[in-house]
């Protein structure tokens, strides 16, 4: 009977295939691991990520590569999770923000703390100094293993309403935060009223006018077109950097080879570096495509500055023993160049 034979054969070809995978899947000890992060490749930050797992993928031949997952998708939207999500073991490896994981990690406060930053000099003395190595052993003692820093960028004020060019502008102003309860401190000592929501959430907000404002950087204005939802103001005032940390769980760290490990710091490393470049190279244009887009854009001189400077020492005084002193003190002396 020819169509029996026919289904013997189809069976037997069935076994050999499936052998056939099984062997393959044996030999090659192909290794993918998750990567999550909260903005996609449209961002410099997604293509921080994905400029890591092109990396890796290249000099690993394949055999180890990463799947990047955007917009917070691993902790469905709730970027202040991810940070838990990867000491967990949910997420094998991330590119995320300080701020995000400040949360988790009080430490990483550090750069939020308004003003202390002036400008990327600062911010590179820092990531590049002895108070970096604190923030990264912060990091390791939470089950988390740093590998390289990226940047978000100097997060910038926008808001619905008007210009704002001192604190007195903020007052009673509804602007979408994230994070840590320090930016609801910083906010409330401008006099505004803060409201906690994650990125997923921020732009529906602002589209209703259920919030005045937000900050963040040029990059993420820029690409997002918060113009287009209303936000015709925007304050450069350099409040705060958002550095970004490449990072791997404990566990996952643990059970890669030492030739991997190498591996997987290197790429992130220069993933990073290749990241910082060229944030800080687009930023010009950036700015420039957002005021001809319309946006009113307003400077602060060095009084102006001051006053804010002023208005927010209250949050320095609060949070600088939650962060830790000698933390603190030892960025001081890494932006002195001690
Ligand atoms: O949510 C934000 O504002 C963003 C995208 O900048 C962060 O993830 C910190």
């Amino acid at each position: 009977n020819p169509s029996r034979h026919l289904t013997r054969l189809a069976a037997l070809a069935g076994i050999a295939a499936f052998s056939l995978s099984l062997a393959i899947s044996s030999s090659a000890q192909a290794r993918e691991l998750s990567v999550s992060t909260v903005l996609s490749d449209a961002f410099p930050w997604g293509q921080a990520a994905e400029k890591w797992a092109e990396l890796v993928a290249e000099r690993s031949d394949d055999e180890l590569t990463l799947r990047v997952y955007p917009n917070s998708q691993l902790v469905n939207g709730d970027q202040t999770r991810e940070f838990s999500a990867m000491r967990s073991g949910l997420i094998d490896a991330a590119v995320g923000s300080t701020i995000n994981w400040s949360p988790q990690v009080p430490e990483l406060n550090l750069f939020s703390l308004p003003f202390f930053m002036a400008d990327l000099d600062a911010v590179d003395a820092v990531t590049g100094g002895a108070a970096g190595k604190r923030v990264f052993s912060a990091i390791e003692s939470r089950g988390v293993v740093p590998l390289a820093w990226g940047e978000n960028g100097f997060r910038q004020l926008s808001n619905s309403r008007g210009p704002i060019d001192e604190p007195g502008d903020l007052d009673g102003l509804k602007i979408r935060v994230v994070g840590s309860p320090l930016f609801q401190d910083t906010f409330t000592a401008l006099g505004a009223n803060p409201t906690q929501m994650s990125w997923a959430d921020a732009k529906p907000a602002l589209t209703t006018g259920a919030v005045d404002g937000q900050e963040n950087p040029l990059s993420v204005f820029d690409v997002a077109r918060i113009d287009q939802v209303g936000q015709a103001y925007l304050t450069l005032w350099n409040y705060m950097n958002d550095p970004l940390v490449f990072a791997v769980n404990q566990r996952v760290w643990d059970s890669l080879s030492e030739e991997e490990r190498t591996l997987l710091r290197e790429a992130a490393e220069e993933a990073g570096a290749w990241e910082i470049a060229m944030t800080r190279e687009q930023e010009p244009e950036r700015l420039a495509a957002i005021k001809a887009r319309g946006v009113t854009v307003t400077e602060l001189d060095e009084a102006q500055y001051q006053a804010f400077v002023e208005a927010t020492q209250s949050v320095h005084d609060e949070w600088v023993p939650k962060i830790g002193s000698e933390l603190v003190e030892a960025a001081r002396a890494d932006m002195q160049g001690e």
